[in-house]
């Protein structure tokens, strides 16, 4: 097996085509963008992750990767394409659907199909395998199926895709046998084999067990608040038991999977997913939250101005999917808060940006909504120079308050009550 063709160039279909191709596949990356099918063709990158320009630009100089619009003849499709969800809390598997439809043509006795994409328990045998048998041939007999869901971290994925344990789950036991033999090339991890609806689950319960932990965290930060006590001490003493692990908290959880994965068990058994639900709403509250404490900071200031620090879901990354932080901009700029942000990390495009000192400008609160590294090294008696009121508002507890308040800062952090 030697030909592999990737579908979906995202953050986990482009490192796994170039990993592949570094081990001496012959990887096509397919992606229905014009314009990432061109980056990639010429060494370059449309995403941020760290180290991952110098992989693909070394794998297409070594000409075992190319990128193309369409599929072509491969013994392996590895599908990593997004599986987001609809308005209605939803798994949106258009794009698989999509993907599995344009493999139909090539499907040969012996080829290998491995779903990548995070998808609702069942996608494998009850969409996946009635597709990829109109070719006429059958999963599990003339052709393999497999699941082995991507686990990796942003800001890590080069790292994580090579060292992480993998999942493997076979439409037959000799389906996750052939996806193991792809796998071992690359990964250092051990590799547990099992069957298609079980390595669904374990991905989804995977994503589900943190969101879970993390509205447990936001629940204690408000619980903190309202008793005037400290959530991060709480959970710096909590955390020395030997079998506890309070996350921390936050302005809401997001990204394109923690917060969207658990929905594909409510959408499936909605009687038997209480906390799940429960966690989510928890999480998804949390925006509003952050809004009321902004405007019970700022109470009486006319036409104040809150300079947002971060867009991106989390610190170090440029991706914006469901960040709690475009909700807490949106929230505040229809409580009527004029409202300035600036992401260094964040490429421009639909949500206006400005540079820090702009961002700053004429300001009366700095709000931390992303741990980016930048803005822990922002000098607070800098920052409070442009500003008309000093007020500092964390929401990750990133800063070192200490030295704000030395420069004048009436400071706020999430979770912790003022006694
Ligand atoms: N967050 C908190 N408190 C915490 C940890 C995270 O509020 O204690 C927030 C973050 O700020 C962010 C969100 O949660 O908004 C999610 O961030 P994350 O770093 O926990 O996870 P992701 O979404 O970047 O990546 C996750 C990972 N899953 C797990 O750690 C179980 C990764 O391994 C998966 O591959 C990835 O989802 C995915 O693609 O499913």
């Amino acid at each position: 097996m030697k030909r592999v063709c990737v579908l979906g160039l995202g953050y986990i279909g482009l490192p796994t085509a170039s990993v592949l191709a570094s081990n001496g596949f012959e990887v096509l990356g397919v992606d229905v963008s014009p314009h990432v099918v061109d980056t990639v063709n010429e060494g370059n990158i449309h995403i941020e992750e760290p180290g991952l320009h110098t992989v693909v630009q070394a794998a297409i100089n070594s000409g075992n990767l190319r990128a193309s619009l369409t599929p072509e003849p491969a013994d392996v499709y590895i599908v990593a394409v997004p599986t987001p969800l609809t308005e209605d809390k939803r798994a949106d598997m258009r794009f698989v659907v999509g993907a599995a439809e344009s493999i139909v043509p090539h499907l040969r006795a012996g080829t290998l199909v491995i779903l990548e994409s995070t998808s609702p328990p069942g996608t494998c045998a009850e969409l996946l395998k009635p597709i990829l048998e109109r070719s006429g041939l059958e999963a599990g007999t003339d052709f393999c199926l497999a699941h082995c869901p991507e686990r990796v971290l942003p800001g890590r994925i080069l790292k994580e895709l090579i060292h992480n344990d993998r999942v493997i789950g076979g439409y037959t036991p000799a389906c996750a046998e052939a996806a193991r033999s792809v796998y071992e090339t690359f990964v250092e991890g051990e590799i547990f084999l099992t069957d298609t609806t079980t390595a669904e689950m374990v991905k989804i319960i995977e994503n589900t067990f943190r969101d879970v932990n993390i509205a447990l965290a936001n629940e204690t930060a408000l619980i903190c608040e309202r008793l005037g006590i400290d959530f991060w001490e709480v959970a710096r003493f909590a955390n020395r038991h030997p079998r506890v692990n309070v996350h921390s908290a936050g302005p809401g959880v997001g990204g394109h999977c923690i917060s969207v994965d658990p929905w594909f068990l409510v959408e499936r058994l909605p009687e038997d997913t209480r906390i799940i639900r429960l966690a989510r709403e928890r999480n998804d509250g949390m925006p509003a939250h952050v809004v009321s404490v902004v405007q019970e900071m700022l109470a009486g200031i006319t036409t104040p101005k809150v300079a947002a620090l971060g867009l991106a879901y989390k610190g170090n990354v440029d991706d914006i999917r469901e960040s709690p932080a475009i909700h807490v901009v949106e929230l505040l700029e229809a409580a009527g808060f004029a409202v300035s942000v600036c992401d260094p990390h964040v490429k421009p495009g639909a949500h206006a940006l400005e540079p820090m000192e702009a961002c700053l400008s004429n300001a009366d609160c700095v709000l931390l909504l992303t741990d980016h590294d930048e803005y822990r090294a922002l000098d607070p008696v800098g920052a409070g120079a442009h500003m008309r009121m000093k007020f500092l508002f964390d929401t990750r507890n990133a800063l070192d308050h200490a030295t704000w308040e030395a420069a004048g800062f009436r400071v706020r952090v999430l979770g912790a009550g003022r006694s």
